[in-house]
């Protein structure tokens, strides 16, 4: 029964008023905004984020400000759509470029919210998570799990750029924020620990079998060994396909984070493709090459470093401007967070 709901005005002034000082409301007149028919009602909007736009600001801020007073130096991807204050890319994603330069430190901390970094640019940046140096190259996806202490150094030359992506806004929004600063971590595990146990998909080292598990036991995806994967995905694909990897816990196969969800995508050299719609809201970042991105009707170019926000529920359409060489898209979205409240869609 979809009638006409009763309006505010519809009521005495004198009974709304004193609804009001009794710190309530009638519910009717707000019924329709918080439960539409059909579709979420969603602020979010498709923003687009050019590296060339964020990047001369970025500089700027390691020239205006030393790291001690920075403590993380970020220039945050605000989607104006939900207020540029609430430091929201979408409702749940949290997206900014953080620069550190040569000698830097970015102290140790761990926090309640999770993060992650996808490196952008530069060489010699490093982060220490939970006692294992992590090396930063471009394209490497770093986890930084909830509760797991971290800090970033830079030992080689130039600007290390890398996106950060957090579940800020979930764990904010739920007043659960709060960090806990630390002296600087004591490296305990051999370098390469991660990514030597888990070399290869399918095979994990033995005692890893049954009980054992760790909740995070690979924290670096190096993109050399996504890009190589994606590649060989694209020759087992039917050309209609989209060819896509998740980013997974290795001894699970399950997403390996709770809120958030990592994947990248590989657009064939002149293809284009539309994605099933989804209720999940995402951002995606250009990571090779480049094309177009239809989101909602609004088409943006993109090229490598762009960053995209994809409100929940959205009609994308991806497109890759090159017809010889393929382009590839790193993905954020809030999927795994949806799947956990029960309200994860894919509509065809
Ligand atoms: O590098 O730990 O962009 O704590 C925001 C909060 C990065 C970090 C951000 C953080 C970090």
């Amino acid at each position: 029964m979809s009638t006409e709901l009763g309006r505010v005005e519809d009521l005495p002034k004198d009974y709304y008023d004193g609804l009001v000082a009794k710190n309530t409301l009638p519910l009717w007149p707000s019924l329709r905004a918080v439960l539409p028919y059909g579709r979420p009602a969603r602020r979010t909007q498709p923003v687009l984020w050019r590296y060339a736009d964020v990047r001369p600001d970025l500089m700027r801020a390691g020239e205006l400000t030393p790291i001690e007073k920075a403590e993380r130096r970020v220039v945050v991807l605000c989607n104006p759509g939900l207020g540029l204050e609430a430091m929201q890319a979408t409702p749940t994603i949290y997206i900014g470029l953080q620069l550190i330069l040569p000698g830097e430190t970015a102290p140790n901390h761990r926090h309640t919210p999770t993060a992650v970094r996808f490196v952008v640019e530069g060489n010699g940046g490093f982060t220490i998570v939970n006692g294992e140096k992590l090396p930063m190259e471009k394209g490497d996806l770093i986890l930084t799990p909830p509760g797991l202490w971290h800090e970033h150094g830079h030992e080689g030359q130039g600007p290390v750029v890398w996106l950060d992506a957090l579940d800020l806004p979930v764990i904010y929004g739920i007043e659960a924020s709060y960090c806990i600063e630390g002296g600087s971590q004591a490296v305990d595990k051999p370098a390469g620990h991660g990514n030597g146990r888990f070399r290869q998909g399918g095979v994990i080292p033995y005692d890893t079998l049954g009980e054992q598990r760790t909740d995070y036991p690979l924290l670096r995806f190096p993109w050399k060994e996504v890009k190589q994967t994606l590649t060989a995905l694209a020759g087992v694909t039917p050309k209609d396909q989209l060819v896509h990897v998740a980013y997974v816990n290795p001894e699970t196969g399950r997403e390996c984070l709770r809120t958030l969800g990592f994947s990248a995508v590989m657009l064939r050299p002149g293809q284009e493709i539309r994605l099933k719609r989804r209720s999940a809201s995402c951002v995606l970042h250009g990571v090779e090459g480049g094309g177009t991105a239809g989101i909602d009707g609004v088409t943006h170019a993109f090229g490598e470093a762009d960053t995209m926000a994809v409100p929940t529920h959205a009609e994308v359409t991806l497109a890759n401007g090159s017809g010889t060489q393929p382009a590839f898209l790193f993905m954020v979205d809030d999927a795994p967070l949806h799947r956990k409240l029960g309200i994860y869609e894919v509509f065809e």
